[in-house]
């Protein structure tokens, strides 16, 4: 069923929400005002927001350590989220996650993750919970070309497969896992993979939104009505580098030159000016975006830090006996 423009418009909307936020975050970054590592995804946008398009607030999805796009298009709180990167108090998790640890349970974000394919048992465990449930909800992890190659991501397969779990697996191929290409690391192919084990698979040009939307809503009305999982292969580009400060000096010039001409708002801004949404509705979507990530912003700046002797707060639990 065709998407009508108000929708597409939504995916519009959720991409530069996401895009100006990690701009945003790039900048704080360099300023020395966000403690670890960065890891952007920029070119990556449509992912997400396609996939989440599709998603409930009780289904759930976990994600990995480029993971703000995944965060974001849950429908977690924007204030929220950019006081838990800067490690403030106020943050979604207190400020003890940051970047590569957000979660809101209550919005279903079970967490983005720094160890490659970790996501990967976390969902498959929350895909069992819902097929218990029995409500039709599903889960969802997002994980790069780099988890392929990682034994959990066949034993998830295996169970989910077996035990008939309404999971959806998202893979984010962007060609790179670090700094080596994805065809170094793995001797087989995601599309085969998904035979062996009997699971639906399907690709996407991951950087059309309405492409990775139509796919993943018909992939997720399917696990819904009979639980079974299925792989969704989203071919993508990461833009920046594997995290900020990487200078990329290991890729071709030609490929960075040619990522601009890939760009996924780029190319949904044209097919929906193509479609009819007027320049001064696409400059206002943007207006709002920059409004809200710069109250986000400013609060999360003011916002005070953890105190030191809470650190152990939430950390442990006393047993009952
Ligand atoms: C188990 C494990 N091995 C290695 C690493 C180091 N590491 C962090 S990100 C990454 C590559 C991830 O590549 P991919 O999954 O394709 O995601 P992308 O960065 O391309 O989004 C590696 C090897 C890690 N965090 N965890
Ligand atoms: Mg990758």
């Amino acid at each position: 069923m065709a998407m009508k423009l108000k929708e597409r418009a939504d995916l519009y909307r959720m991409m530069l929400l996401i895009r100006r936020s990690e701009e945003r975050l790039q900048k704080l970054f360099a300023d020395g005002m966000i403690p670890g590592f960065l890891h952007l995804s920029i070119g990556q946008e449509a992912v997400p927001a396609g996939v989440s398009s599709a998603l409930t607030e009780d289904d759930t999805v976990s994600s990995n350590h480029r993971g703000h796009g995944h965060t974001l298009a849950k429908g977690v709180d924007l204030n929220g989220f950019f006081a838990e990167i800067l490690g403030k108090a106020t943050g979604l998790c207190k400020g003890r996650g940051g970047s590569m640890h957000v979660a809101d349970l209550a919005k279903g974000m079970l967490g983005a993750n720094g160890i490659v394919a970790a996501g990967l048992p976390i969902t498959t465990g929350s895909a069992l919970a819902h097929k218990m449930q029995a409500k039709g909800n599903i889960a969802v992890v997002y994980f790069g070309d780099g988890a392929l190659a990682e034994g959990v991501l066949h034993e998830c397969l295996n169970i989910a497969k077996l035990w008939s779990l309404p999971i959806l697996f998202v893979c984010e191929n962007n060609g790179w896992s670090e700094f080596s290409p994805t065809e170094r690391q793995l001797a087989t192919s995601l599309d085969k993979l998904g035979k062996a084990f009997g699971i639906t698979y399907k690709e996407v040009d991951g950087n059309i939104v309405d492409e990775v939307a139509g796919a993943a809503g018909k992939l997720i009305t399917g696990m819904r009505k009979a639980a079974s999982p299925a792989i969704l292969e989203c071919r993508t580009t990461r833009v920046r580098g594997h995290f900020e400060g990487d200078r990329q000096d290991y890729r071709d010039s030609d490929e960075l030159a040619g990522l601009d001409a890939r760009d996924p708002i780029r190319l949904a801004g044209e097919t929906l000016r193509e479609a009819g949404l007027t320049d001064e509705a696409l400059a206002e979507i943007a207006a709002d975006v920059e409004a809200q990530i710069e109250a986000a912003t400013e609060a999360a700046v003011a916002a005070p830090l953890p105190e030191a002797g809470d650190i152990l707060a939430d950390v442990y639990t006393r047993a009952e006996v």
